[in-house]
């Protein structure tokens, strides 16, 4: 008989373009003198965490890729293009061309169908990727070795409330963990998004320029610390149940519901997350943290 399946890691991985751009990774075509190194560093230690976890495919919930009828997965094994910011064209245009493991996107598809979330395929070979996916990916696994799963964010906030978020997000997390563990696949989970996301309006004039960039304001700074802390004590409930007042107070990402996904997904841990960095890009308050359900392996990393 398989074994049974299973979520190895859960990722909360930003995807502010400007960390891709500071990269300089060949696939992008513009060119950066750097920045932003706390999360590039960050980054940098998870994905060497995940190079030592075996596992066989990620599925990433990204925001920027929104539906407002369903819940949407990838649905063909390649996709190849090039993805460019609408806000930021002049740091993002990435050539990408990633592997998509149609097979376990299928079985979450069908599980979250049975409960009654209204879900579809994405079949038409020239949609493009979001920035969203690609920056999260790379950033997590710059050899993209890994086949993935990108899950759009249906608009529940805006269309209803962060109240009905949470109940749609949850229903979708807790069926595709069910889909994951009878796959009998290890699956790496990424909650792609930024924190507090109150942003300045203007371009500094070289936007690596670290002598700008710091958060938008105050309020904005204690709001994602609160949020930290309280991963940090293993709270992920807690988190979830202030999610719509942290939500409205800082316009937080967490709108689009990912995170709410996957702490569902998770079973809402009651471990510590291990926290890789914070830091503005402009304005905004980013976050790299993992869950990691394996006693032996967690670590306490800042
Ligand atoms: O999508 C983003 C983001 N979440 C944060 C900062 C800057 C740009 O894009
Ligand atoms: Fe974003």
């Amino acid at each position: 008989m398989m074994s049974k399946g299973e979520i190895v890691l859960g990722c909360l991985a930003p995807h502010p373009p400007h960390l891709v751009y500071a990269e300089n990774p060949p696939q992008n075509e513009a060119y950066s003198e750097g920045g932003w190194e706390t999360l590039r560093w960050g980054y940098a230690r998870l994905a060497r965490k995940l190079k030592k976890i075996d596992y066989d495919v990620i599925v990433i919930f990204t925001p920027h890729w929104q539906t407002y009828i369903g819940t949407h997965f990838l649905g063909l094994p390649e996709f190849k293009s090039k993805s460019v910011d609408p806000i930021f064209p002049n740091l993002f245009r990435f050539n990408y061309d990633l592997k998509v493991d149609v097979d376990l996107a299928e079985k979450m598809r069908e599980a979250a169908d049975e409960t009654g979330i209204i879900t579809k395929m994405m079949t038409n070979p020239d949609f493009r990727v979001d920035y969203g996916t690609i920056t999260s990916c790379h950033l997590l696994n710059p050899d993209w070795d890994k086949p993935i799963v990108t899950i759009s964010s249906n608009r529940n906030t805006d269309y209803y409330s962060p109240e009905v978020m949470i109940e749609q997000a949850s229903a979708l997390g807790r069926a595709c963990a069910k889909a994951i563990e009878e796959s009998g696949k290890r699956v790496v989970l990424v909650s792609s998004h930024s924190l507090s996301h109150r942003h300045f309006v203007t371009e500094s004039p070289l936007p690596e320029d670290m002598s700008l960039e710091h958060i938008y304001n105050h309020s904005q700074y204690v709001w994602d610390m609160k949020i930290i802390d309280l991963m940090r004590q293993g709270k992920s409930r807690e988190v979830i149940d202030i999610m719509p007042e942290y939500t409205e107070q800082t316009i937080a990402e967490t709108e689009g519901g990912g995170l709410i996904w996957m702490m569902a997904a998770m079973g809402h841990p009651d471990y510590s997350a291990e926290i890789y960095g914070y830091q503005s890009v402009i304005g905004t308050g980013n976050l790299i943290a993992s869950w990691d359900p394996n006693d032996e392996t967690r670590e306490y990393v800042l």
